[in-house]
Formats: structure tokens, C-alpha cells, sequence
């Protein structure tokens, strides 16, 4: 191995970090050069990842130290980025990939296997969804591997934890060459803010603090679509959006991950399009647009809305997932042959297929030449369905009156978050105002990511509220990361529905009541477990009024409210699902 470690540093700013003197490996302590774009000289592999991270736009790192990764977390500590401990890696992996939705890039810091492999679920859903985290994982020093030893938290050989970080990043690197360190830092980030897919680094403990020989220049890739393609695929869609009769866009989640909100807006806004967004896309054009006009799920979504786009003639489908739940569970019907299909990955217009077009320059060509469509009469606003709330006392809450409630309360500095369970589906029955401002794991599914995921949004976006909506089993799962938000005063607001287990899954898969119970817990009291934020337990439509507007004005530290629910209760989202995915289930 070449190099040596460069001196710690400690309480620096940004510059200063980067301009800190260091020692070459010839021995001479020199200024880092931070002017160029490259590596500075001098500066060591480990401030060479804070340095490129930071240049992303991430400013904090969420995880769990451990011996393989502790000599970076001591260059964190010096460094520019803030550290957020976690309870769990798990959490700290859907801390780090809501973080990523609201700021563009975020990263997870763990240990060797017992935490990076911890990490599997969370990372798995980042990738399914795109979302844009960054995997760094401690591990044995090289100097540690000669002979093959046992080390402690090693599973069947040093890369095992890579191997499987392969199958679940868009790219990886061991970062075991001093001269090769830098480069695969520059591809893997490169790589992670291109694809919107996590990205793994895995830093041997004595690797950290080698400053490599040579410095190496960074080049920031480009890419550019095929001019001559592009134009023949505007040029298409425009012929046939300007011929058809009811054109209708559909919005999905790449709209955000490639922050093209506003050339979606132009498009529609210059052309008098309606918009429906998916599921997982809900809130990437605020749900309050005049041209905005619902979810577009299949037999979960409001029937006018399945009407309105159904019976479109050129259906635009920009940014989206064709995934099952997205289109309610395949009960969504959509007719190719109608369909201009345009997402970061493939552009297809009716059966053809054109390659090389970037998603945002087609969107923006597009906008640029205003096809002028009919203008359709749209169906009535999501908002103007919402029924008024006024709480009847003594009355058990329904999660159809919670939804209509919660409803009332949201507004554009909220940021609501939703398990999976019928979370999710009440969830959808939300209006929100601003743009991205609902996440959710709707493609992936994974119980457990919406208390994490309230933290990375808080962590990213101090002047956000994350409103939290999770069913019991789930809260089960990760809920104890109610800790950190207690432990740093976060304002959220945890509306935990208790149902006494897994609803959804009672209701879909009767044969399984067995299976489908949990432990009844006395949710309300974990705040003063924990030690800080408010705890309440709601079973009536007064007690949830109070309690709601309560833990509204309270902004001195996280709420939670244990709202009982009949075991029973469905939201009108399930219950239009609920026959289809019977028969088929
Ligand atoms: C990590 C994980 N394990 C299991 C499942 C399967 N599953 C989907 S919904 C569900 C029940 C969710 O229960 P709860 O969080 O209480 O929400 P509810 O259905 O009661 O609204 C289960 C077990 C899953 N999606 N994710
Ligand atoms: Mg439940």
C-alpha cells in the first residue's frame, strides 16, 4: 500500500477543512489546493468523500459507529458534515433515503456487515423507489486481512458485504487502492446523482487517513441527448398531442428525483393540460393546481378520475412507474397504443421506441412547441370531495373521519409521511398543498420507514412539520426511533392508527386471522419513556380534535397520538380496492 495519513484536524470550517496543511508522501506539509475541481494534493482518502459529498449538497450522515468505521467518524466529527446517531441502521437507511427525497443526495455511515447488512432493507427500497443515498461502510484494515483471519462481524469472506451491496446499488466500490480511491469516489457519487440509486462505498479502517501519491482530476460527466432523436420524438409527440381530443399528463416520482416539477408545470400550464399524478408521484405537482385533477391508481382512486384519464386518447406519461400498486394494483387500464411513456430510463411514444433522449430535455422541447389539445372540462378538485369536519363527541374515530380531519390541518410547510398498511391508503385521500411533500415507500412497500423517514425530513428541512400516519404492526417494526426525534426536539407528529395488528392484511387474507394480531402496547406512554414529546390516547372524534390541535401548537418536541380503530375500519381507498384484490390475492 502507498501513502500516509494526513494529521487529524479538529473544529474547522468548510474552507478551512479542505485547505488544512497535510503531509505528502514525500513528506513535506503543504496547503491543500481546494481552486481545483480534482483531488486537492495532500488531502486523505476518507476528507476526499467528505469533500465530494459535501460538494453534492449533503450535509448530514445518519448511522451507527462501530471499530471498522470509527477512525471516519472521527474525520467526520472534524469535517463539514453533521452526524445524526440513530437506534438502528435499518432507520438510519430510511432516515438517509427520505433525507435523499427532500435534499437531493443523502448518505448512511455503518459498520462492517453487523450494520451495513442491517442496512439491506432500507437500501433495497432506496433503490426500488430511486432514491439518490450513498452506502458507507467501515471495514477491516487491509493491513488486518493478511491470512484470512476471523475477524469478528466477517461473514464468509472480506467482500461479502460488498457482493451483496452489489445486487442492491446502481454502483460500489472497495476502496482498497490508494491511486484508485478518488476516481471510484468521483464514478460512484457520479453514479448516485445520476441514476437516483443508492451508491456503495466501503472504506477499509486503514485506508481513511491515506493520502494518495498522486492527486487525480475530477471530470464531471455529462450527458446530453441525441439532438437528431429528440427532435423526431418531439416532433411526433407534438403531431399526435395536437390531434388528439383529451390528452391528459401523468406525473410520477422522477419528476421529483430529477427536479423537473416546474418544466412539467410549463408544459401543462402552456398547453392547458390536466394532470394526475401516481401514488408513489403524489404531491409532485401541488394537489391544489387548477390543471391538477387526482391520483390516477386504478380501482383505488376516485372513479372520476379513472374515468377522466381512461378515457384519454393521448395519455402522457411522464416520470412514472408502472409499478402494481402504482396503478391499483393492475386494476389501473391504460392502452399502450395511447400512451406517450417518457421516464429517465426509456421514451416511448404509441410502439415506438427511442433511445439516447435525457427525460427533462424532452419534457422541456416539448413545453417549448406548446401542442394546443382541446381543453377538457376537468372533474371536480380533489378538495372540493372533502367533507367538513366537526367532531361529534363520543364518537369512535374512523379512519375515513381521521383523513377528512387531518385534512383540515395541513398546510405548505407540512411534509406528510405514510406507512404501508392502510396508511398508505388513507394517505392517498390527503390534499397536499406544496410540491413533494408526500413520501411514502409506495412501490416497495417495506413496513417501518415512515418514523425514520420523519427524522431525515426534519434532519433536511428544519422550516418542514412531518406529519406521520402508521398503523401499529408497522410502528412495531422501527417506531423506537421516536428516540432521536425526542433526543433532538423534532416537532413531528406521529398519528399511529390501532387496529390491533396487521388490518390490511386481515382484510385481504382471511384464511392467515391467526397471523395477523400484535401485542397490544400502551403507545401513548412512550413519550414519557423516552423521555421527552407528548403522548395522547385517542378513541373519540372530540378526543382526536383536542388532541390534534394540541400537538399542532405544540412544537417543543414530537407527538404522538394513539388513535383507536375499530379492527374493522377500512379507508374508502381500501374499500374500492378491496373486492378486485380479493378475488385475485
Ligand atoms: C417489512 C414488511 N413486512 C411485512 C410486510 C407485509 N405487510 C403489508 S401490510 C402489513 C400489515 C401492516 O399492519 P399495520 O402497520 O398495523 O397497518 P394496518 O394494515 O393495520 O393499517 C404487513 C404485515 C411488509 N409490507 N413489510
Ligand atoms: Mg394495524
Amino acid at each position: 500500500m502507498s501513502g500516509v495519513e494526513a494529521p487529524p484536524v479538529a473544529g474547522r470550517t468548510t474552507r478551512e477543512y479542505f485547505m488544512q496543511p497535510a503531509q505528502s508522501t514525500t513528506g513535506a506539509v503543504r496547503a491543500i489546493d481546494v481552486s481545483s475541481d480534482g483531488q486537492p494534493a495532500g488531502v486523505s482518502i476518507g476528507q476526499y468523500l467528505i469533500k465530494r459529498l459535501h460538494d453534492y449538497g449533503v450535509r448530514d450522515v445518519f448511522g451507527i459507529p462501530g471499530d471498522y468505521v470509527l477512525a471516519f467518524y472521527r474525520l467526520l466529527g472534524e469535517g463539514p458534515l453533521n452526524v445524526v446517531g440513530c437506534t438502528r441502521e435499518d432507520c438510519a437507511g430510511f432516515a438517509a433515503d427520505a433525507y435523499a427525497r427532500v435534499n437531493g443526495m443523502g448518505a448512511v455511515c455503518v459498520t462492517y456487515c453487523v450494520g451495513g447488512l442491517s442496512l439491506c432493507n432500507s437500501i433495497a427500497g432506496a433503490y426500488a423507489e430511486k432514491s439518490p443515498v450513498v452506502v458507507i461502510s467501515g471495514s477491516p484494515g487491509l493491513g488486518e486481512r493478511i491470512n484470512n483471519p476471523l475477524l469478528h462481524h466477517k461473514v464468509r469472506d472480506f467482500h461479502t458485504q460488498a457482493d451483496v451491496f452489489e445486487k442492491l446499488c446502481v454502483a460500489g466500490a472497495e476502496l482498497d487502492d490508494p491511486n484508485e480511491a478518488c476516481r471510484e469516489i468521483d464514478r460512484v457519487l457520479d453514479a448516485v446523482a445520476r441514476f437516483k440509486r443508492p451508491g456503495y462505498l466501503e472504506l477499509p479502517r486503514d485506508m481513511v487517513n491515506v493520502v494518495p501519491e498522486r492527486p487525480h482530476p475530477f471530470r464531471q460527466s455529462e450527458t446530453a441527448s441525441d439532438p437528431d432523436t429528440l427532435n423526431e420524438a418531439v416532433e411526433e409527440a407534438l403531431r399526435w398531442i395536437s390531434g388528439c381530443r383529451k390528452a391528459v399528463i401523468i406525473a410520477g416520482v422522477e419528476i421529483h428525483r430529477f427536479g423537473l416539477q416546474n418544466d412539467v408545470l410549463a408544459l401543462a400550464e402552456g398547453s392547458h393540460i390536466a394532470i394526475a399524478a401516481t401514488m408513489l408521484g403524489k404531491s409532485v405537482v401541488s394537489e391544489v393546481h387548477p390543471l391538477y385533477v387526482g391520483l390516477y391508481e386504478g380501482a383505488l382512486g376516485r372513479d372520476e378520475v379513472t374515468r377522466f384519464v381512461e378515457e384519454s386518447d393521448c395519455v402522457i406519461l411522464l416520470g412514472t412507474f408502472m409499478t402494481d400498486i402504482n396503478l391499483g394494483i393492475y386494476t389501473a387500464n391504460l392502452d399502450p397504443a395511447k400512451c406517450i411513456y417518457a421516464t429517465s430510463e426509456q421514451l416511448r411514444i404509441r410502439h415506438h421506441h427511442f433511445h439516447g433522449v435525457q427525460l427533462g430535455d424532452f419534457i422541456r422541447a416539448l413545453a417549448a412547441r406548446r401542442p394546443r389539445p382541446p381543453q377538457r372540462v376537468l372533474p371536480p378538485a380533489p378538495e372540493r370531495n372533502g367533507e367538513k369536519f366537526v367532531a361529534k363527541p363520543g364518537a369512535p374515530v374512523t379512519i375515513r373521519r381521521l383523513t377528512a380531519r387531518v385534512n383540515e390541518m395541513l398546510g405548505d410547510e407540512t411534509v406528510v409521511i405514510a406507512d404501508i398498511g392502510d396508511s398508505l391508503f388513507a394517505a392517498t385521500e390527503l390534499v397536499v398543498r406544496d410540491q413533494t411533500e408526500f413520501i411514502s415507500p409506495a412501490y416497495y412497500t417495506s413496513m417501518g420507514f415512515a418514523v425514520p423517514a420523519a427524522l431525515g425530513v426534519h434532519v433536511a428541512r428544519s422550516d418542514r412539520r412531518a406529519v406521520v400516519i402508521v398503523g401499529d404492526g408497522a410502528f412495531q417494526m422501527t417506531g423506537m426511533e421516536l428516540s432521536t426525534l425526542v433526543r433532538h426536539r423534532f416537532p413531528t407528529i406521529i398519528i399511529l392508527l390501532d387496529n390491533g395488528g396487521y388490518g390490511t392484511e386481515r382484510f385481504l387474507h382471511h384464511d392467515c386471522d391467526f397471523c395477523n394480531d400484535v401485542h397490544p402496547w400502551q403507545y401513548h406512554k412512550l413519550p414519557a419513556v423516552l423521555g421527552g414529546g407528548t403522548g395522547y390516547e385517542v378513541h373519540t372524534e372530540d378526543q382526536l380534535d383536542a388532541a390534534l390541535n394540541r400537538a399542532w401548537a405544540d412544537t417543543s418536541g414530537p407527538s404522538l397520538l394513539q388513535v383507536h380503530i375499530a379492527r374493522d375500519d377500512i379507508s374508502t381507498a381500501l374499500r374500492r380496492l378491496a373486492e378486485k384484490l380479493r378475488k385475485r390475492v
